[in-house]
This record gives structure tokens, sequence and C-alpha cells, in this order.
């Protein structure tokens, strides 16, 4: 972009605040970037096309966006010499930015990731999402537990532009109106698609009392609060099925007007439109656009065949729990004008199909939404190899077999402009001083840096990034939590969403059996520093307790003089796309550690490679594809088959009891969590909970692995001993790490499914 940048910045400065840029504090410089990349990002030319996408989702983790947007602008190195001229840290600067919480985790990222890669592809597609006043929640720790706030980070002053533009959304008893807000997103091509969030104008955050709790009733004032209100009560599940209406009758009704607008018409809006359904929040987009297609005149048949050919549906989960089932009655209630359109899709379906495992609508009234997405959507795809394989062999083998041509693999991938060029610089450019810059564009092309495995030098400079990296995050884990962190120790990480099938408890249990190894005399060679971050969901009583068992192991090991030279354990708050920017580029190791067929991808062990960690993990979700892509030499492999897991389900023969049995070794390590070095600090009701919990149900199986688990982990850290070779591995991963660029990903999707033109 050809713009006197120094010059500009300081008109804007002299401009809104009267003084020179050097003058201006951080937050007035974050307020003069906000405005001036607000500014040409107008002027950014929209991607436009005959057949437009969709990617209609609940959740958009999108981060913040300055540097983004810097780094897709192509000014990035220009602000920040300009700004490092006037003694302004860009890195103080975005501080000031607030982190929209608009997800819980790994598919609301995916989105967000998804977003950039599309607008980077030049392809025409925009997010469609709504607006949480309050996000999902601001995560702090309260007596060694977890305590939920609300995440405000709407300002007068945002990324969000008011479009003036309202839908009218009709419930049963009432009409609302849905707000549109829009949010540019610049791809690294230098044109723009954008986020199209809904938000309803009298929703009234005064409402919230203690913590995140409110009056759950009145729909007008909490519609768009919170992302995912607590489920755990009736009125909460019915108000998330009032959001997901909201999202989808308003989203349907814009891309109608937008594809009305270009002169084409409804009866092959299909040729012209096509909506990715981010797993079955937004599924209930299927029978509204019929509805509403049929209110335009086109036939029932019509209305059907257009909406099954413009709609495609990504399943991210195969835990049965998170497959959303509702009550016929919540729908009649939300949105009765559909509920005979379901219907009709049930009546079709048993149709096409008498298996009563494939019905739309259960013998107990229950709506499944993700039978609905696979009968009447024209494609149905996973997010990674194995798990695209278990959907078709096992979860929804019926359907498969229904409909062999509409399941396909699409693995999930991230955004290189985020996740190594925004939050590694160092690294990134030194990669471009190895081979050039063409991996910016092409990923692949990181399989250059191959050959440098051998060379020391080279090693050697690695060596340094990281541990640059791992000073960045002692400064940032001090400022942000008042915690010292020892950077010639091993960063043996693990962040995610805090749940059983992860195995956190896993983690912590491994971390107790070294505790006590210590304690018995064992003296590490090498200081390990296992690092969590991870928010519960509120409701989620076992994953509280998980946090809980963490933060009071944490005090114990930094209080014991003995040990805490020799490890120390770390529960990172309010865990974030901000932390994660920090925390992934430190890390040596990476642990992805869930029970196998239970993690549908995963996409943090895809940044963590990227960034030079070395996975510890089971072969599960995309760590499949790291482990063929890297080899066994490059990566910690350990625990029970997928198939095996499987099968066990099938069976019901796993029980934590026989574990114990034969492992006596085990015993101590668990009974740790209800010892009295734990109920010290803990609260006995919690630890006894879990306790409880580990040994008689251990539902994701952590027992059955924890001593292969214990095992992989020692010979990670024994392998760090030699430098040369953890970071040939290191770099390894790095090198291999080209096919999961979400670039990768968008593109495939376009082949296959959406084929925008
Ligand atoms: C019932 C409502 C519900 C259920 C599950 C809301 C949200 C969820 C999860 C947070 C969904 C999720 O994030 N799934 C993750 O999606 C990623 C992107 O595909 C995958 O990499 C993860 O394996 C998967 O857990």
């Amino acid at each position: 972009m050809d713009i006197d940048m120094n010059q500009t910045l300081q008109n804007i400065a002299s401009h809104y605040y009267g003084k020179e840029l050097k003058d201006c504090t951080d937050r007035e410089v974050y307020y003069i970037l906000l405005d001036i990349t607000k500014e040409l990002m107008k002027s950014v030319p929209v991607i436009e096309g005959d057949r437009k996408l969709y990617y209609i989702s609940a959740e958009f983790l999108i981060g913040k966006l300055l540097s983004n947007n810097l780094l897709n602008l192509g000014i990035y190195a220009d602000v920040r010499k300009v700004l490092e001229e006037n003694g302004i840290s860009l890195a103080a600067v975005e501080e000031y930015e607030p982190e929209p919480s608009l997800g819980n985790g790994g598919l609301g990222r995916l989105a967000a990731c998804f977003l950039d890669s599309i607008a980077t592809l030049e392809l025409p597609g925009d997010g469609v999402g709504l607006n949480y006043h309050l996000g999902l929640f601001h995560q702090a720790f309260q007596n060694y537990k977890q305590k939920e706030l609300p995440d405000p980070w709407l300002s007068d002053n945002s990324w969000l532009n008011d479009t003036g533009k309202y839908y009218p959304v009709e419930f049963g008893d009432r009409t609302v109106h849905a707000h549109l807000y829009s949010i540019d997103v610049c791809g690294y091509s230098g044109k723009k698609n954008a986020l199209k969030l809904f938000d309803l104008d009298t929703v009234n955050e005064a409402i919230v009392t203690e913590g995140i709790d409110f009056d759950k009733s009145d729909i007008e004032e909490n519609l768009t609060l919170f992302l995912y209100p607590d489920d755990s009560d009736e009125k909460g599940r019915l108000l998330r099925v009032y959001q997901q209406y909201f999202l989808v009758s308003a989203g349907a009704q814009m891309i109608i007007e937008d594809v009305k607008a270009h002169g084409w018409p409804l009866t092959s809006i299909s040729d012209h439109a096509v909506i990715q359904i981010n797993d079955t929040h937004p599924s209930m987009v299927i029978p509204e656009l019929i509805r509403l297609l049929m209110n335009e005149g086109l036939t029932i048949d019509q209305a059907i065949e257009q909406t099954e050919k413009t709609c495609a549906y990504t399943n991210h989960t195969i835990l049965a729990e998170a497959l959303e089932k509702w009550p016929e009655s919540f729908l009649e209630k939300v949105a009765p004008q559909i509920v005979p359109i379901i219907e009709e899709l049930d009546r079709r379906a048993k149709e096409r199909s008498d298996n009563p495992k494939t019905a739309i609508i259960d013998d107990n009234g229950l709506v499944h939404m993700a039978h609905m997405d696979i009968h009447f959507s024209k494609s149905t795809n996973g997010v990674a190899k194995i798990h695209t394989d278990i959907l078709k062999n096992t979860e929804l083998h019926d359907f498969y077999e229904l409909y062999p041509e509409k399941f396909n693999n699409k693995t999930n991938g991230i955004t290189f402009r985020r996740w190594l060029q925004a939050c590694n610089p160092q690294l990134t450019d030194w990669i471009i001083s190895k081979i050039g810059d063409g991996f910016l564009t092409d990923s692949d092309e990181l399989e250059k840096l191959l050959p440098f495995v051998k060379d020391k030098k080279a090693l050697a400079e690695l060596a340094d990034i990281k541990m640059t990296k791992k000073k960045e995050l002692a400064v940032f884990m001090k400022k942000r939590q008042n915690i010292d962190l020892d950077v010639n120790s091993i960063f043996d990480i693990q962040v995610k969403r805090l749940h059983e099938y992860k195995r956190q408890q896993m983690n912590l249990l491994s971390a107790i059996n070294l505790y006590q190894e210590i304690k018995n005399g064992y003296k590490p060679e090498q200081k390990v520093t296992i690092i969590f971050g991870a928010k519960a969901a509120p409701a989620y009583i076992l994953a509280k307790d998980i946090i809980h068992a963490i933060l009071v192991f944490s005090q114990i090991v930094d209080s014991d003089p003995e040990v805490n030279k020799y490890m120390q354990v770390v529960m990172v708050e309010n865990y974030d796309v901000t932390c994660a920017e920090k925390l992934i580029p430190a890390a040596d190791i990476s642990e992805q550690i869930s029970l196998a067929s239970k993690e549908a991808s995963g996409t943090s062990n895809m940044k963590f490679m990227l960034n030079g960690a070395v996975t510890l993990g089971t072969d599960d979700g995309a760590n499949v594809e790291i482990h063929d892509l890297v080899g066994g030499d490059n990566i910690f492999i350990f625990g029970t088959e997928s198939e095996d897991v499987i099968e066990s389900y099938a069976k019901g023969d796993y029980h934590p009891q026989e574990v114990l049995e034969k492992e006596p070794n085990l015993d101590p390590i668990v009974n740790f969590l209800v010892g009295e070095e734990m109920m010290a600090l803990g609260d006995p009701e919690c630890l006894h909970r879990l306790h409880h919990d580990i040994t008689t149900k251990d539902w994701f199986m952590a027992l059955r692995d924890l001593d292969a688990y214990m095992d992989e982990r020692k010979k990670a850290y024994a392998a760090y001993a030699d430098k040369d070779k953890w970071f040939a591995m290191a770099l390894t991963n790095i090198a291999m790490a080209g096919y999961f660029s979400s670039d990768r990903t968008i593109a495939q999707y376009n082949d296959d499914i959406w084929k925008l033109k």
C-alpha cells in the first residue's frame, strides 16, 4: 500500500489527540491504528462471484484482529517500524485490544481460520454468526476454582461496522428484529469478505447478576448476551434454541436477499449460494430456508430440492452427548412455523429409509439435528481422516450406507498468517532466510527445510528462537499472573477445552507420579514445566473438579523446595487466543492425549507442530496424520488404539478397578488426589468426587493408558537431553506442517463441495 505511514499516523494523532505520535499513550495508539486499519479496509475490493459461500456458525473465535489485519493489508512491517521509531511497541499497543470470546474452542477457531483462508484464496464467502455481548465467559481462579465472569468486549469503537439493516425474526409469541453488523475480513490477497454478526438492540447487559447468572426467560433482554448459556436447566436449553433460530432465520433471509439483489431466480438458488453448516447448531437453517423459499413462491418440492443442493454439513464430534436433539415441543414454542416442515422432512426421510436409526424425529419426539442435516444437505464431512472413517464405519454407518456419495473428509487446517507469521515472526524470518518466502503462499514449500536437520548451525539457531519465545512467554506470564517460569526447563503444554475425553486428568496423574518419584529421591536431569490452559463449561462439574485438582497440585509443587527445583505445574487463567499465541511458540512438547477415537481432529496439535514442538499423543484425530507425515521417530505415540477403544465401548468391558488391580503402582498416584497434602488445601467434596469417578467409572479410560503415557513421557524428557537430536525432530515437524495450512483445507472444500466461481 502506497502511503507515508509515519505522516498518516502523525496526522491522525494530531487530529484525535492534539499531540505527536510519540506522546500518545499505548491505548491512544491502539485507537489510531484501529481507525486507519478500518479506513484502509473500506477501500479494499470485495470478492465477487457467481456463487457465494455462507459459513454459518454459532462460534467465531476470531482473536485480536489488529496484527492480522495489518499483515493481510501488507503494512505490518511498515507500521511496526514507524511505531518503533516513535518509541512505541506494537505488542504493548495490542494489549489494549479486547479479545472477543465468541467461541468455546476448536470449532470456533477453525471457523476464524477458514474465513482468513477463504479471503486469501479470493473465494467469495462470508461468515454468518451472532454478536454475543459478553462472549463465552471470562475465567478467573478463586480458591483454586474456576469462577465465571462476564467477558464484555464491545465498545463504541471496535471492528464492528453497523450495516443499519434489520431482519424480522418470528418467534412463536413475538417478532424481534435482527440487527446486522459486519466485520471486514481481509485476505492476504488484498481483497475482502465479511463476518456478518446478528444482534438484538433490546439486549440488556444489566440483567446479569452474580457471575454470569441472568434471568433466562426474557428473550428480548438476554438473547445475544452469552454464547451457549448454561444448558443444565430447561430454560437454558430453550434459550439456545431461540439463539439458533434467530441466527438461521436472519441468516437465511440475508442469503435470499443477496441472491435476489443479483437478479438470480430463487428456483436456482443452489447455483449461487452454498451454506456450510458448522456442526448442528445452525441446522434449523434447512427447514427455515425451505419455508422462506416457499413464501417466495417455490413449491415444496422445489424448495426442498434447492435447499438440499445448497446446504452442506460438517460434523465435529462423535461424542453422542454433543449431537444435538431438541424436543419437538421446544421447536413448537420457539418457531412453530418450521415444525410442519420438519415433520414433512421426517416423513420423506422415512420414505428413503425405514431404518428407525436414521429417523429425524424419533419415537420420543426428539428432533435429531444431525440426521436432518445428512438427509437434506448435499455433503457430510468429518474433520480428519480417522474421524471420517469412524463416522462412515461406526457412528453414522447407517447413513453412509444410504448416501455413500455424500460422505467426505476434510482434514482441518490452521492459518499460517496468524499461527506462524504473526505469533512467531522470529521463526518466520528464520525460515525465509533458509528457503525463501515461497512457503507463505505455498505451504508445502516448508519441506525444503528438511535438509537442514543435519545442519548443526541451523539447529542451534532454531534452539535460540525457541529460547527467545520461552523468554517472551515468561514475561507474559509474569505480567498476567505473576508467575515465574524457568526458561531452562522443558515446556510441556496442554491447552484446549477442559473435557474428560481430552484427559487433562491423565496429565495431572502423570505429574503426580513425577512428584512422588522426586519425593522418593529421584533427581531428574532436566527440570520440566507442565502448563495447562483450559476453560470448563460452567455446568460441567467433573471438568471443574479437574481444574480444582490441577490448581491445588500446582500450589503443592510450588511450595515444596525439594520438588520445585525439578518441576513446576502452571495453569494459565482465562486461556484464550491471545494466550495461545504466546504459549504455542514457546512449547517443547505438545500434549495431544485424548482417548483414541474421541478427538475429531484437534487443531492445536497442528499449531504446535508448525512452531517446532514435538507431539506426545495418542493415535487420534489429526495426530494420526501428523504421525504419518513425520514418521515414528519424530513423535511420541502411546495408548490404546481406536479400534480397541470402540470395541471396549461396544462390549462394555472396561473397568478401572481391574486396571488398578493389575497395576498396583497406580494406586498411590490416584490416591494422592484424596491424600493429606491435597486435602490440606483443596475442597474435599470436589477431590473425592474426582477420585471416585476415576476409580469407579473413568469413562474415558485414563487409567487404562496411564502407564503407557508415563513411560512415553519419560522417553520424551530423556530425548530432550540430546539437543541436536531434539531440534532435528522439531525441525522435521515444522518442515512437514505444510499440509495443515487451512489454505489447503479450503481449497479442498472448494474443489469437492462449494465449487465457487
Ligand atoms: C452441544 C453444544 C456443543 C457441543 C460441542 C457446543 C460446542 C461443542 C464443541 C466445543 C465443538 C468443538 O469445538 N469441536 C471441536 O472441533 C474442532 C474443529 O473441527 C476439532 O478439531 C475438535 O477435535 C473438536 O472437539
